[in-house]
């Protein structure tokens, strides 16, 4: 008899078969009586695969007695409550690390092509405005700019990194000073107020709830750049809106929101600002390696009774 799972949100072909291979799997999307179900259920189901944006409920998590491990996949596990799973044993896991180089790119990429108008000028030749009016306004260069990075973990890191290519002169905010080559900060303001890009890529949650606040913001000011890689909760999301329509803010590259897949329409005809759908790590290499490591730690536990990447929260409950 194979234990049962619980999926929640959708995964992909790859995932499924890895996971149907050792689980019996309850797909919690085509569940209609969540009621009824976890009645029914609830006691057999040991394991739930979720992701970072979907997470697994409160009232759900309390209805599983029997359940040992929640695989994220994801490095933010901000909608499950770790703190909460680890006091009954339960291990959750995540998938850091694989997603570094692509979320540091996504960064990077919001950088350029805000600094380069690259959607603003790819719809100036697809317009026919270059054949009717010439060539397009001048951008401004991200080669040597000061840019401040608010979270120095594994992806702020490599963001710091990747960003010596550019010869950018990288400052940092955390709430503990690192040993790095990198100017630190205790004061996000101050930082801001220094830098020409603010790249925001902490965890969410309530702990990092509107870090990037109005003062924060105009700190960053009218030749200021904000990036959002992170969690759209880190940014006051209204306060963003308003500065960057009264141009007290200059620019915004954001792949992040605070209610996903809702998109403020008012940032829909700014130019100095690119919006993207939450791709930070959603390339197939990436997105691979990540699933690889969700079902990972699931088969581990099953069959070890550890897993290979608990999340903070839960590392004590690993033996040994
Ligand atoms: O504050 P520290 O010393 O714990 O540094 C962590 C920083 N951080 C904060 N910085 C300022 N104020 C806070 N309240 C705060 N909370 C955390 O964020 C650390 O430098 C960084 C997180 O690094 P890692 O745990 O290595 O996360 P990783 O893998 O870089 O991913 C970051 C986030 C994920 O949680 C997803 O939400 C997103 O990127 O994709």
């Amino acid at each position: 008899m194979k234990p049962d799972l619980l999926l929640i949100g959708g995964t992909t072909p790859r995932v499924m078969e890895a996971i149907e291979e050792r689980f019996t799997v309850h797909e919690g999307r085509k569940v209609e009586d969540w009621d009824a179900f976890l009645k029914d259920k609830g006691e057999d189901i040991i394991a739930v695969a979720t992701n970072g944006h979907d997470g697994l409920k409160p009232e759900i998590m309390d209805r599983l007695p029997n359940l040992k491990v929640i695989s994220c996949f994801g490095v933010g596990y901000d909608a499950v409550d770790a703190r909460k799973a680890a006091e009954r044993g339960i291990f959750v896991t995540h998938t850091p690390n694989v997603l570094n180089a692509d979320v540091a790119n996504t960064a990077i990429l919001l950088m350029l092509a805000v600094s380069r108008r690259v959607i603003r000028d790819d719809s100036y030749v697809r317009a026919g405005k270059w054949t009717g009016f010439g060539a397009a306004p001048l951008t401004h260069s991200i080669e040597g700019k000061k840019v401040g990075i608010l979270g120095l973990g594994r992806i702020g890191e490599t963001i710091a990194q990747k960003l010596q290519a550019f010869d950018c002169d990288v400052a940092y905010h955390t709430r503990n000073k690192r040993d790095v080559p990198y100017r630190y900060y205790a004061d996000l303001a101050e930082m801001a107020k220094d830098v020409d890009y603010l790249i925001v890529i902490t965890p969410g949650g309530a702990a990092t709830k509107h870090l990037v606040n109005r003062e924060v913001i105009e700190a960053l000011g009218p030749e200021g750049t904000l990036i959002n890689v992170a969690r759209g909760t880190v940014v006051d999301e209204k306060e963003l809106v308003s500065a960057l329509l009264d141009g007290r803010l200059g620019a915004a590259g954001l792949d992040v929101f605070e209610e996903e897949p809702n998109v403020p329409e008012a940032l829909f005809p700014l130019d100095n600002v690119v919006l993207l759908p939450h791709v930070g790590s959603a390339t197939i290499e990436t997105r691979r390696a990540m699933g690889d490591l969700t079902v990972e730690n699931l088969v581990r536990y099953i069959d070890e009774q550890t897993v290979t990447t608990p999340v903070p929260e839960c590392q004590h409950l690993l033996k040994g």
